[in-house]
């Protein structure tokens, strides 16, 4: 194992020290290089055999596992903010979201409220999931939303944008719940808003009428309540910088991948 570690490291040194240019995110060689003898072709391939390799070793992209209807938790807790406070959630509570729109702002080429309806109307995603909390709980949930990706390529998201920042309409002990991912896990096919669990609308204490299934992430990326969607560069500027309530306030880690 060693020695194939180290074979490994030599490997991607190799690799990453290599010039863009002949690495190509395309893996095709440049013309002019095209002439390269075969001996470093094959290193190169090697190379990106590798790469490959270590992308999937990391696996940011591989999806969740996901469950059959009858895993679904008979009781799945709710946790954090069981409601949301801000005037306009109360508001919209008491036509049960009629009027409720999610709005996309920041880096975006067209930023735009996105009705509810409009949300509902677009095509679908249902997972069933787990959900692991870091206080030491899980529990299985059908989940079904519109994919993230949707969302952002509607709107056209901008080249300098880095995260995806989702605000939430609860203040919870003093502070704006907020979470943020970045592209990655953005993009992922798992990466839903969802308005509907276990084939019913999302609860009022799941996070009604939008939350965030991240799964790739623990339980606190999955925000609640969510009520605008922000594309920045940096998150330093937001909340306390940390990218998120539990990392402002608990020191939580930011990446918080399972
Ligand atoms: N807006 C908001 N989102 C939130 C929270 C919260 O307090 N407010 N709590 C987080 C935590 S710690 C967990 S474990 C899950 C709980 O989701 P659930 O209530 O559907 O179980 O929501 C997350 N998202
Ligand atoms: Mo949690």
């Amino acid at each position: 194992m060693t020695r194939l570690l180290t074979r490994r490291r030599i490997l991607i040194g190799a690799a990453l020290a290599a010039p863009p240019v002949i690495l190509g995110l395309t893996g095709q060689l440049p013309a002019a290089k095209r002439g390269v003898k075969s001996a470093k072709r094959a290193f190169l391939a090697s190379g990106e055999r590798f790469s490959n390799a270590v992308h999937s070793r990391i696996g940011r992209t591989a999806l969740a596992r996901e469950f059959a209807p009858e895993d679904i938790s008979p009781h799945f807790r709710t946790n954090g903010a069981t409601e949301a406070n801000s005037p306009d959630w109360l508001l919209a509570r008491e036509n049960n979201f009629a009027t409720w729109s999610l709005k996309l702002h920041g880096l975006f080429n067209a930023p735009q409220s996105f009705p509810l309806a409009r949300i509902r109307a677009m095509p679908a995603r249902s997972q069933i999931t787990r959900h692991d909390c870091v206080e030491g709980w899980s529990a299985i949930g059908g989940w079904t939303g519109v994919p993230l990706a949707s969302l952002l390529n509607a709107a056209g998201l901008a080249a300098d944008a880095r995260y995806i920042v989702f605000w939430c309409a609860d203040v919870f002990r003093g502070w704006q719940y907020y979470e943020s991912i970045d592209l990655i896990d953005a993009f992922h096919p798992q990466t839903i808003l969802a308005y509907a669990m276990n084939g019913a609308p999302l609860p009022i204490g799941h996070g009604a009428p939008l939350r965030l299934r991240v799964e790739r992430q623990l339980g606190y990326k999955h925000a609640k309540f969510v009520t605008r969607i922000q594309a920045v560069a940096s998150l330093e500027t937001l909340g306390q910088g940390k990218g998120g309530f539990w990392e402002d306030v608990s020191g939580y880690e930011w990446f918080a991948g399972i």
